[in-house]
């Protein structure tokens, strides 16, 4: 079996106990890499000081699997990072063509950054290694792996949606993006719509018939493209679910407010994933529903993400003055209707929280996939499970059938929505559910990566 190599922006460490990182992605990440003796290589998370260039790497060993890691400049992470990664493509990717902010030195940033990862990761690589480079970040990397003679099976799995032609144009110099995914062997997305969105920017390109059967032939090169939807650690999450449920702390915030249902929202401080939109839906449930005052809460947990763009600022404000607005509005000395919480929680306490929570509340504007709908349904109690509220433009909605869906743009159908989940009984409950976790258990996140690699191994 070859050597794999994985290439990501940021790398998920083991902590200083070598246990592998938190997080479904990264423990599949790090059990396929452990099995090839792999590298993986990306940005240190550290800033140089002062006017020192980027680079070199450094090196770690941990378990079977070697880490190089790299320090940005402040120059080039604001270019890259924070420029034309996180202000241009992660919007216009997500549809908000009115949040990006491009220009020339943030495109050149991006390549410049690419170019730097292939020119540090080239010497670390023998002939036959497979590399597999993961998310918006390095869609230039192949290309830059290419002009340094590289000529390994290289992949590259993008994490967010790929949009409509029309989106993606509005890109300057977007074909230089389309160009570079040509130069890997395996291109994955995680849904149908984002593989014929891409086979739709290539048409448009003026390539009468892009992909057949899963081969694309464009701009002088033939490569595969796929499907492959991301799962969760499926059985780790039901484990640590049932776990949680038999531990006193975790039952505590169900008995906080006796026969009060939660409804709740776990999601990274982000204008994707439609808090705003959500908060003004509970609301609106809220005041057409009056029995259901004092009675059902919905508790926000939502870490601050990207604090240096401004857009995510202006997001983070706006999101704390409509949770006052509600709070202040319908609350009571003994009862908020919206419980927020701008912090990141553990894994154990995650589930336990899904656990008890009759409601699971996922409405993103866009989304690739979103794991958190995965986890909730995982989280559940088989004998009387929550229901699933879930977005129609979240990747996951085309794997989880048991949910109601919803469209995250109409208050009133998702206050509706909300009220429908808190009425069903438990026949349907558990219907619905049993529809969802079947899915999960099999197309976990090890299936996900081996799926992809084997895919790989065979071009
Ligand atoms: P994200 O946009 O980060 O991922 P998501 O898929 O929902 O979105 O994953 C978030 C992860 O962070 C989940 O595992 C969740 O449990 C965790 N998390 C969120 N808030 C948390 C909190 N307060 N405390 C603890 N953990 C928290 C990108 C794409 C997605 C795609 C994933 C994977 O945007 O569409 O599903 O990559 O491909």
């Amino acid at each position: 079996m070859s050597r794999l190599v994985v290439v990501s922006n940021r790398v998920s460490l083991p902590d200083e106990h070598g246990s592998p990182p938190p997080g479904g992605m990264a423990i599949a990440l790090s059990a396929a890499l452990q099995r090839r003796h792999g590298l993986w290589m990306g940005w240190s998370g550290k800033v140089k000081a002062g006017e020192d260039p980027s680079g070199p790497i450094s090196r770690r060993e941990a378990r079977g699997i070697s880490y190089a890691l790299t320090d940005l400049s402040q120059t080039d992470l604001d270019d890259y990072y924070y420029g034309f990664a996180n202000r241009v493509l992660w919007p216009v990717f997500h549809c908000r063509v009115d949040l990006a902010e491009y220009s020339e030195a943030r495109m050149s940033g991006y390549q410049r950054v690419n170019r730097l990862f292939a020119k540090l990761l080239q010497p670390l690589i023998s002939d036959d290694d497979v590399i597999w480079v993961h998310d918006y970040h390095l869609i230039p990397l192949a290309k830059e792996l290419r002009n340094l003679g590289c000529g390994n099976k290289i992949g590259f799995f993008l994490h967010i949606p790929w949009p409509a032609a029309d989106i993606l144009f509005t890109v300057p110099h977007y074909d230089d993006l389309l160009r570079g995914l040509s130069c890997y062997d395996l291109v994955g997305f995680h849904t149908d719509d984002d593989l014929s969105n891409f086979a739709e920017c290539l048409r448009r390109q003026g390539l009468p018939d892009p992909i057949t059967n899963g081969v694309c032939q464009a701009y002088g090169r033939v490569f595969r493209c796929g499907v492959f939807p991301i799962g969760i650690d499926t059985a780790e999450f039901e484990r640590l679910a049932e776990q949680a449920a038999r531990s006193e702390t975790l039952q505590e915030p169900s008995q906080r407010i006796p026969g009060c249902k939660v409804a709740i929202g776990v999601d990274r401080l982000d204008y994707s994933k439609g808090i705003e939109k959500r908060i003004v839906a509970f609301d609106r449930f809220l005041r057409s529903n009056d029995h259901r005052i004092g009675k059902t809460q919905l508790l926000q947990i939502t870490p601050k993400s990207r604090t240096e763009i401004p857009a995510y600022l202006a997001m983070q404000k706006d999101v704390a003055e409509r949770v006052g607005r509600v709070d202040g509005e319908l609350g009571t000395i003994d009862w908020m209707p919206v419980h927020y919480i701008n912090r990141s929680v553990g894994p154990s306490e995650l589930a336990g929280l899904y656990r008890m929570a009759r409601v699971g509340l996922v409405t993103p504007l866009r989304d690739g996939m979103n794991l958190v709908a995965k986890e909730y349904v995982a989280a559940q109690d088989p004998q009387n499970p929550g229901v699933l509220v879930l977005s129609r433009f979240a990747g996951a909605a085309r794997e989880l059938g048991g949910a109601i869906l919803v469209n995250p743009y109409d208050p009133e159908a998702m206050a509706r929505a909300i009220e429908e989940a808190l009425d069903m009984q438990l026949d349907e409950r558990i219907d619905r559910w049993r529809a969802m976790i079947g899915r999960l258990r099999e197309y976990n996140v090890y299936r996900w990566c081996d799926d992809f690699l084997l895919g790989l191994d065979q071009r």
